[in-house]
């Protein structure tokens, strides 16, 4: 239960994400919050909880839990199934501080009365929707596209040429 000391020993951090892609924003993150208690679990977001979060991820869930079970720090991967499972995980799993990146800021200020519940600063300029977006460029209908953008424009710039 929480007692506001910076004393890390016999504190258990929770925390919630899809990690999808997992980068460095999602490893400086559960760095940071292996670094805040001595157990740390992270709930992962099923494929069906994401669908409902209007979310595909790119990773399975098993293998976005399975990623996130092998990094330095992370002592239990939990399933996150709905929004409202973390009361009971925080009860259940006795935690001493539930912790989220800043974009979930104030968004789980309603679980204070069972532990304490703080936002950390993301990590700027990575983010699994940007890398999704990049790779959608990538995909040959758009190349194919751009390919033709491109023929288009030499012609033009040709005729111009002739032009001039
Ligand atoms: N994060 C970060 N820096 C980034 C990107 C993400 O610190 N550049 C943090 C997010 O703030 C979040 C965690 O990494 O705390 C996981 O991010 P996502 O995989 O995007 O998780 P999300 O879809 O926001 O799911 O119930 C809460 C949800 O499960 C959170």
């Amino acid at each position: 239960m929480p007692d506001g000391s910076s004393n890390t020993a016999g504190r258990t951090v929770l925390t919630y994400g899809t990690f999808d892609l997992f980068h460095i924003g999602h490893l400086r993150l559960i760095e940071r919050l292996a670094a805040m208690g001595d157990r740390l679990i992270v709930g992962v977001s099923t494929d069906e909880f994401n669908a409902g979060k209007g979310k595909r991820s790119v990773v399975s869930y098993d293998d976005r839990a399975a990623i996130v079970a092998a990094i330095k720090g992370v002592d239990l991967v939990v399933p996150e199934e709905s929004w409202d499972q973390k009361r009971k995980d925080v009860v259940a799993h006795e935690v001493d501080v539930l912790v989220m990146g800043d974009d979930w800021t104030g968004k789980f200020d309603d679980l204070k009365d069972v532990c304490e519940v703080t936002y950390l600063p993301r990590t700027a300029g990575v983010s699994s929707t940007e890398i999704k977006q990049l790779l959608s460029a990538l995909d040959p209908r758009h190349l194919e596209e751009m390919s033709q953008a491109v023929s288009t424009l030499t012609n033009l710039l040709e005729h111009y040429r002739d032009l001039t």
